[in-house]
């Protein structure tokens, strides 16, 4: 087996908005209204893509899905043409891009019976998300159908809010290696909602196989998600040996950086001090929301926002810190505004799976030729503009889902395979 990280990147649906649903995400609520780019945002993203194929990384796709959502609206005893405004938006929404939200992954160096476990994230604190699992299981399912070496799991159920790999952590000394699992959860009480429950992550845990001995259950920070970290992966990231946090990430990091040592004496703790970056400007800049990957050569690149190159505290921070002699060597800024704008940074739209690349659907893979595929079809088909007014046209919805249909057929998927 070649034990390797695939970064599974969400493509950025042809519904991709402004609508200002999910409250707690700064970003999405200050560009509520706004006109969105699907056609660029799509762009972005495949761009992100080619560059980190381009470091000698393994890139996987997770596929738009079909939007509207019919069945959801249907459930709710209405269709895309009489529902409400605000439900209208919610089944449109092209939230299935963040694919760090699609999942909990842990390798099969980690699980009991030695295979690699996803368990789909309910997503239940928003409702634009609630509905997204469904399409999300039915592509983890085909992506990691072989069952010798996946075990794919449906949601944890309600009323148990599970966000997935964004609010879980993985260290081990090379990716193929036995790791340890850290699973960040917020307590109900702040202005925001807590959107990950501690009993789903022990759900996950269990569900997954886990070792007690090496897995972590730890608070994250009520001032970080009142300062709009709405998932621990915008004030934390790990990759291998190394964790890179904020100082105000965690509620107690002094027992949780001692716990972890305990278990594993080789982590090296880089911890980004409030004095010199604030919470506001971490949040602001996404600058932990970066994809910290291990290159060919062993060391470490973190993959970031240009919104964190932007900031001068934040960028003169980072010069200093690949200056020195830790692991973090590389930075790569990437541009994925229109995504940012909506509060996903480039790790929002990935979902981390250390597995052996041969024994995934293929066609979940990509190299430039792929990719080059999904460009001619989004410059084609994907629309330029959506002004949120623009939801209630019945003509865009079809053209909308014609082009997700017509991706999803160069890409080599069946008729309603998917
Ligand atoms: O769930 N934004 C997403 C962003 C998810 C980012 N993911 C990670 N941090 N891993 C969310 O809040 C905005 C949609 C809108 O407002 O139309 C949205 O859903």
């Amino acid at each position: 087996m070649m034990m390797r990280e695939i970064n599974f990147d969400g493509i950025v649906g042809p519904t991709h908005n402004f609508s200002g649903l999910s409250f707690g995400n700064f970003a999405a609520i200050s560009n509520a209204g706004r006109v969105s780019r699907p056609r660029e945002a799509a762009l972005q993203g495949i761009a992100k893509m080619r560059a980190n194929l381009d470091l000698g990384l393994v890139q996987g796709i997770l596929l738009p899905h079909d939007r509207p959502n019919d069945t959801w609206l249907r459930n709710l005893g209405t269709s895309i043409a009489e529902a409400p405004l605000a439900l209208r938006a919610n089944a449109l929404s092209a939230s299935a891009m963040w694919a760090a939200n699609a999942a909990t992954v842990s390798p099969a160096s980690d699980a009991a019976d030695g295979r690699c476990h996803l368990t789909v994230a309910n997503l239940i604190t928003m409702p634009h998300r609630s509905h997204e699992w469904t399409g999300t299981l039915a592509q983890l399912r085909l992506a990691f159908g072989d069952a010798r070496h996946f075990a794919v799991h449906g949601p944890v159920p309600a009323p148990f809010g599970d966000e997935g790999a964004a609010n879980h952590m993985r260290l081990s000394l090379t990716h193929g290696k036995p790791g340890i699992e850290i699973f960040v959860y917020g307590e109900p009480g702040g202005p925001f909602p807590a959107r990950q429950h501690r009993v789903a992550s022990e759900a996950v845990a269990r569900l997954h196989g886990l070792a007690a001995e090496r897995t972590l259950f730890v608070q994250q920070a009520p001032e970080a998600i009142a300062a709009g970290a709405f998932h621990n992966d915008v004030v934390a990231v790990a990759n291998e040996h190394v964790l890179f946090a904020h100082e105000q990430a965690f509620a107690d990091s002094e027992a949780f950086y001692a716990a972890l040592r305990a278990k594993m004496p080789e982590v090296e703790i880089i911890e980004v001090p409030s004095a010199a970056v604030s919470l506001e400007d971490a949040v602001s800049s996404y600058l932990f929301n970066a994809q910290l990957v291990t290159l060919p050569d062993g060391t470490m690149a973190l993959i970031l926002p240009m919104e964190a190159k932007r900031n001068e505290r934040v960028w003169n921070w980072l010069e200093e810190l690949i200056a020195g002699n830790g692991s973090i060597r590389k930075l790569v800024p990437t541009e994925v505004r229109e995504s940012m704008s909506n509060g996903g940074g480039p790790a929002c739209l990935r979902l981390r799976v250390v597995a052996d690349p041969s024994t995934v659907d293929p066609r979940f893979l990509v190299d430039s030729d792929r990719l080059a595929l999904c460009e001619r079809v989004i410059e084609r088909s994907w629309p330029e503009r959506i002004h949120p007014d623009d939801l209630v046209g019945a003509d865009l919805w079809q053209c909308w889902r014609d082009a997700r249909r017509t991706l999803l057929k160069v890409l080599d998927f069946l008729p309603d395979e998917l």
